[in-house]
């Protein structure tokens, strides 16, 4: 047998299975990745020296590959129909060198590195000829080895070519064209402007190789010299496609597309992108439009922050965080509590991570940003990720500051905040449920917005807004109700509204589980005007009922008889002296955990069975017209007040909000007025 606890844990576990009461956007944005540059850390600024020009003499045979099957389609595939525009190739390859340039910067700083790699610039080296239709990108990265040079190409070819092609056609016209990135494939866009592609690369303690390829089955690999350390990437362009050797056009797609890349990217000679940290300077010289800028890029939308906190801290860690608070209301995406983009982790201006889940709570998935702290080893493993004792201070650091920093978007722009947490109230919420320090839970609780019974019609206070304005009692009264107006007419709040006790309402789906699961705030007991109810032993006092009630004997009387006739639906019947113009209401032990039951698990089982789980208790109001008549009529008419009764307990349960379907209601409603028409 369930037991109402039991509900109730049940309950708040499973808030949060529920999805979509927030409006929902287009998320197209939303699946991009979020890919976050890395800054060079290398002293010098970026060389001068030009790309070589295949002066790079064979020091070996050639070699002649076919490619496999899958690589050959999925390369059509990118060459012929993904994108619609053409210029993409540029940001896919240049991000392809970033990468290339960031896995460097990873090597060289975690491991002893040898001499051939210090001290040369880190860059992006691009170069236009408009004569020769040429363009060639070349990186100083961490470069390839002949066994990558054939393996890279492949890798989507053996791990799960079939899914990724299934992805490529189920996103088909979504507009989203950022598959490839994320699978590393983009080399392949290459294709798409060039009939001859040559790839020059060497990693460090290896020979070099050209790979070239026409990109129509086959490949060579040829071992040559003087190869640089990194890949340079020559790119013989179709005649269509000539406008990529103009220098003019491969600069404004650099800048659409690639200007926070973190390394120079250097156009015949000239830096072609913005390479600034953004979060280590100072706060108060960074204009709101950069952050606009670098919010788009790093959301790979075109939303704008909403807030922005710039971070600064060396106690008790050193941080630099940039966290961006979005302006467009929350997709699907950001709703999924699967989502796999937060913070991306740097230390020192070295990226760690791009996408870490755990540098903020799950709760607060919604903020995009950097964080760089120069606390984190930069040798940090995957597992030191997942489970350290510094990323856990380190989201603790965060956590805090995000909500102080929230807290005083409250008090100053107050405005704004409102509209915030219209739209992202319900993260603060699930941040509450699913913390179980009570501490941190208030902490996130002063976020928290309602309507209440002493404010207008519209009108949203906090918490602490409550408790300033409470004189004696160290208690929050909170009601659960569908509208203002039903909120203002519920037979349960109908007691305190006289006492002119103010009441929080909670009209939004998850306000009264929060409060509920709350418990407390600042020492305040926070209590629903049902539990206040069911709990009032002064209302059950039925020594002063006055002329114009039932007496006490004829209360227990009545009591009895319809605990008789409500046997399987009610579990008791109680008088109660805190009702006033409504005969009856019912009352069950929690009664927001038992509404979230009903809601959705309550549908297969019996009316019997929700009875038994509910243990719904009836309380009477004994000076209520209705009540006294209906103790005439148990001696005038039992049948009739047998109808009747039963009719009045279904109405309390609608009342309570504990019936889904308000149909139920019309059975017995029809008996009831057939009996009463009976002699008519
Ligand atoms: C993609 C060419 C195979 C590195 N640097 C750069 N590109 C890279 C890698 N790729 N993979 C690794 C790729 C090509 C061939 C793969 Br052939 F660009 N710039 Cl380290």
């Amino acid at each position: 047998m369930f037991s109402i606890p039991r509900l109730t844990r049940i309950s708040s576990r499973r808030i949060f299975l529920l999805k979509g009461r927030v409006p929902v956007k287009n998320i197209p944005s939303a699946l991009q990745q979020i890919h976050v540059p890395a800054y060079n850390i290398s002293p010098r600024t970026f060389s001068t020296e030009t790309v070589k020009k295949q002066d790079e003499p064979p020091a070996g045979e050639a070699t002649k590959h076919e490619f496999q099957a899958e690589t050959k389609m999925l390369l059509d595939i990118v060459a012929k129909s993904l994108y619609s525009e053409k210029e993409v190739f540029i940001r896919e390859l240049i991000s392809n060198a970033s990468d290339a340039l960031e896995k460097f910067r990873y090597a060289h700083l975690s491991e002893n590195s040898s001499l051939e790699e210090t001290d040369r610039p880190l860059e992006i080296k691009i170069e236009t000829d408009k004569q020769g239709r040429i363009l060639t990108i070349q990186d100083s990265g961490i470069g390839m080895t002949k066994d990558e040079l054939i393996s890279n190409l492949g890798v989507i070819a053996r791990s799960g070519s079939k899914q990724f092609l299934q992805q490529l056609k189920d996103k088909e016209g979504s507009g989203d064209n950022n598959i490839i990135g994320q699978f590393g494939v983009g080399f392949y866009s290459a294709f798409m402007v060039a009939d001859k592609v040559e790839v020059y690369s060497r990693a460090s303690g290896s020979p070099g190789y050209k790979w070239s390829s026409d990109g129509s089955g086959t490949y060579e690999i040829q071992p040559v010299e003087g190869v640089n350390l990194g890949t340079k990437i020559v790119l013989y362009l179709k005649t269509e496609c000539r406008e990529f050797s103009d220098e003019e056009t491969v600069k404004n797609v650099i800048k659409k597309y690639s200007n926070f890349i973190g390394s120079p990217i250097v156009l015949n000679g000239e830096k072609a992108n913005t390479v600034e940290p953004l979060w280590l300077q100072n706060p108060k010289d960074v204009p709101i439009e950069k952050h606009q800028e670098f919010y788009r890029y790093i959301s790979g939308s075109y939303d704008l922050p909403r807030f922005v906190l710039h971070y600064k801290a060396d106690v008790p860690l050193s941080i630099r965080a940039l966290l961006y608070f979005p302006e467009g209301k929350p997709g699907l995406f950001e709703m999924s509590r699967e989502t796999e983009t937060g913070l991306a982790l740097y230390t020192r201006k070295v990226l760690i991570k791009s996408k870490t889940n755990n540098i903020l709570p799950k709760w607060l998935r919604f903020v995009k940003g950097v964080v760089d702290s120069e606390d984190i080893p930069l040798n940090l493993s995957r597992e030191l990720l997942q489970n350290s004792a510094l990323i856990r201070k380190l989201q603790t650091v965060l956590t805090g500051r995000v909500i102080k920093y929230l807290q005083e978007q409250q008090s100053k722009k107050p405005e704004e905040y409102e509209k915030f947490f219209s739209d992202y109230g319900i993260f603060i919420k699930e941040g509450i449920i699913t913390n179980h320090d009570q501490l941190e839970k208030e902490e996130a609780a002063k976020l928290l917005l309602f309507e209440s019974s002493q404010l207008a019609d519209g009108k949203k206070c906090s918490l602490n807004d409550y408790i300033t304005r409470t004189k004696e009692e160290k208690t929050i009264f909170y009601l659960a109700a569908p509208s203002r107006a039903l909120a203002e007419a519920s037979p349960y709040y109908e007691s305190l509204k006289k006492k002119q006790q103010e009441v929080l309402f909670c009209f939004e789906p998850y306000d009264e589980l929060v409060l509920m699961q709350l418990q407390q705030f600042r020492g305040y007991k926070l209590i629903s005007v049902e539990k206040d109810m069911r709990d009032d032993k002064e209302a059950s006092d039925l020594t002063n009922l006055g002329e114009d009630s039932l007496k006490r004997s004829e209360i227990n009387e009545l009591s009895d008889w319809i605990k008789g006739k409500l046997s399987g639906k009610a579990t008791n019947v109680n008088a109660t002296t805190r009702l006033e113009n409504h005969p009856c209401v019912v009352t069950v032990e929690e009664m927001a955990a038992a509404r979230h039951f009903i809601r959705t698990q309550s549908h297969q089982l019996s009316d019997d069975r929700r009875y038994a789980i509910l243990q719904p208790r009836l309380e009477i109001n004994p000076r209520h017209t209705i009540i006294k008549k209906l103790y005439k009529l148990t001696k005038e008419n039992p049948k009739l007040a047998e109808l009747l009764v039963k009719q009045l307990f279904i109405n309390s349960m609608v009342g309570a909000g504990l019936v889904e379907d308000p149909r139920v209601l019309l059975v017995s409603m029809n008996d009831l007025l057939e009996q009463v028409l009976e002699k008519h």
